[in-house]
């Protein structure tokens, strides 16, 4: 008697969330929310199931969702095996001509494929592409010291709303077309600014293996300001594997995002926590 009770109780308590969602749907009916899924954040085929469902049930209720992957684990995976060096300055991964093929092989093939199957499992109907399709990002060099690595240059973002009108949902490896025919990899932070930028997003959420921006005392801010973003990092509170995605952040909301969450991909549930309910999840930066 005692277990059946409990069990109303839980039953009450999911009938309840679903009921206070209604202003967040309500809210997120027909947005585009941009979301870069870090390599780090990917875990186990359960929880890759599990990250598949939540963008499933984003879109059945009316998001237009936009999967921009990383892959930086799988790729270091593979190049060891081939036994390719490889190292990173500033965050950047340095790409000879060598590494960028293996970079194009696991990005748009196996980390790809992987997420497009996980969603389409789960009812989606997911397309897997790259920036070089349809051109959708065409890019110059970094910088020559970095090789093979590209900065986001011209944005044509029309398969994407092709897409969203057929209910198809876009994952998108972060490689670019050079102008001359070369691949360029493009950090997938950055790819996922720009394609948000371009897409004028209403939300870009970067998932990643961190609960979300730190103050100087260690603890997670709920909101943070691009002012201060600018000053923590001028005073090295902001540092390392933050960089790239709060500089991502400024660069998006300056784009016309209307508003930047980085958040841990790994807590289950992670989206819908951030978008259909009340506590949200993560540090928000707003435009
Ligand atoms: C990245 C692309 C993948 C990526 C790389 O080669 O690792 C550059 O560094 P995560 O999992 O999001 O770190 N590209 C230029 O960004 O993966």
């Amino acid at each position: 008697m005692k277990k059946q009770t409990a069990m109303n109780r839980d039953w009450i308590a999911t009938a309840r969330t679903l009921s206070e969602a209604l202003p967040y749907l309500q809210r997120y009916d027909d947005a585009i929310v941009v979301i870069k899924f870090g390599g780090n954040a990917m875990g186990d085929d359960d929880e890759m199931d599990g990250f598949a469902r939540d963008i499933v049930l984003m879109q059945q209720v009316g998001v237009n969702p936009v999967i921009v992957h990383g892959g930086g684990p799988m790729i270091n995976e593979m190049l060891e095996k081939l036994g390719i060096q490889s190292e990173f300055v500033n965050g950047k991964r340095v790409t000879d001509a060598a590494t960028v093929e293996v970079v194009e092989m696991v990005l748009s093939g196996r980390v790809n494929k992987r997420i497009v199957q996980a969603i389409n499992r789960q009812g989606g109907k997911a397309v897997g592409l790259s920036g070089k399709d349809a051109n959708l990002m065409i890019c110059d060099q970094t910088n020559p010291d970095l090789g093979f690595v590209g900065t986001p240059a011209e944005m044509n973002p029309n398969v994407l709303h092709t897409l969203f009108g057929a209910d198809t949902i876009p994952v998108i490896a972060p490689l670019g077309a050079g102008r001359n025919g070369e691949t360029y990899n493009v950090n997938g932070d950055t790819a996922a600014g720009a394609i948000a930028a371009s897409l004028k997003a209403d939300r870009l959420l970067l998932l990643t293996d961190v609960a979300g921006v730190k103050n100087a005392e260690g603890d997670v801010m709920t909101e943070i300001t691009p002012d201060q973003i600018r000053q923590m990092t001028a005073e090295g509170i902001i540092a390392g594997g933050m960089i790239p995605k709060t500089e991502t952040a400024l660069v998006a909301i300056e784009g016309g995002v209307r508003a930047v969450v980085i958040l841990d991909g790994r807590a289950p549930n992670a989206c819908l926590l951030e978008l259909f309910t009340e506590h949200g999840a993560g540090s928000i930066i707003r435009g």
